[in-house]
């Protein structure tokens, strides 16, 4: 499959890596690129080989945010009868397997947006995150009003929205956004080396933690806590389960078939 605004290979056979690549642009996000996105992850979710996805970006940019220029012109009517951003922005939310964000550089507006909708986000010491859309006479609209206020709560959250001001990574480690800040020439080997330890554990179990914790961020506890529970319970119906802690009672390493 060929893509021009993305480029994807496999890593160790089971390692998806999806590169943003509008270098001109600071890979700012238009609909062709977030379309090949959308396919290219949907294409790895359903490849039974592979069993996590990395998406990432160049030194200088994860993403810079929406192609202003794209956006410039809009009408709320181009807005809303094309559907500008639910039209396939965020399919990446319907991905069951792990998809982590490696960040370096930029991700701002958008670019923020798409790595809080990974499972995770690593970054190397020059990524700088922001909601810089009120400087445009906007606000977020891909989840940055929702999902960076659960990540770092709501005073940052406002700060970041209402100034428009960058965080670096060492800040955003500290709020709770990233979950690992790294030099930058490691970032790629750092997220590899995390995709790789996923794929060893059972595929059931990893999507299954997945969803759990999504479940966190869009219920309330208690739904959060029941599903959890019948989820833990569903694993004790797979082979994974077995193996797994036969494997530990037996002082050997486990050997997961995804089942
Ligand atoms: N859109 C289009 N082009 C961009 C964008 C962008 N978001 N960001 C940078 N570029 C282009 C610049 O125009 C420039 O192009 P050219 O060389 O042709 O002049 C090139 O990239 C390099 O940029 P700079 O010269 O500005 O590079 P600097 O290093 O001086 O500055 C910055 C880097 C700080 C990142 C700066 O480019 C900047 O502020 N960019 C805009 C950031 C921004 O406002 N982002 C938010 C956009 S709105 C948005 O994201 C709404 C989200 C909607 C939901 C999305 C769903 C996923």
């Amino acid at each position: 499959m060929s893509y021009e605004c993305i480029t994807t290979r496999v890593e160790g056979d089971k390692v998806a890596i999806i590169t943003l690549n509008r270098p001109k642009q600071l890979n700012a996000l238009n609909d062709q690129l977030m379309d090949e996105l959308g396919a290219a992850l949907k294409r790895f979710d359903a490849d039974p080989a592979i069993g996590c996805m990395v998406i990432t970006g160049s030194e200088k940019a994860f993403a810079a945010g929406a192609d202003i220029t794209a956006m410039a012109k809009f009408s709320f009517a181009d807005a809303y009868k094309g559907d500008f951003i639910t039209r396939n922005w965020e399919t990446i939310r319907a991905i069951r397997k792990p998809v982590i964000a490696a960040v370096s550089g930029f991700a701002l507006g958008g670019g923020c947006e798409l790595a809080m909708m990974c499972d995770f986000i690593i970054a190397a010491d020059n990524a700088k995150f922001g909601q810089p859309e009120i400087k445009l006479g906007i606000i977020p609209g891909a989840g940055g009003t929702q999902r960076l206020p659960r990540a770092v709560g709501k005073s940052k959250a406002m700060d970041l929205a209402l100034t428009g001001r960058m965080m670096d990574a060492t800040e955003a480690e500290r709020a709770g956004l990233v979950s690992r800040v790294v030099a930058l020439d490691k970032l790629q080997e750092e997220a590899l080396g995390a995709a790789l330890q996923i794929c060893a554990f059972s595929q059931v179990a990893t999507m299954a933690a997945k969803e759990s914790v999504n479940r966190a961020f869009e219920g309330t506890l208690a739904d959060g806590i029941a599903f959890e529970r019948r989820m833990f319970h569903a694993l004790f119906a797979t082979a994974d389960q077995k193996e797994g802690m036969d494997a530990f009672v037996n002082k050997r390493a486990a050997n997961f078939t995804h089942q």
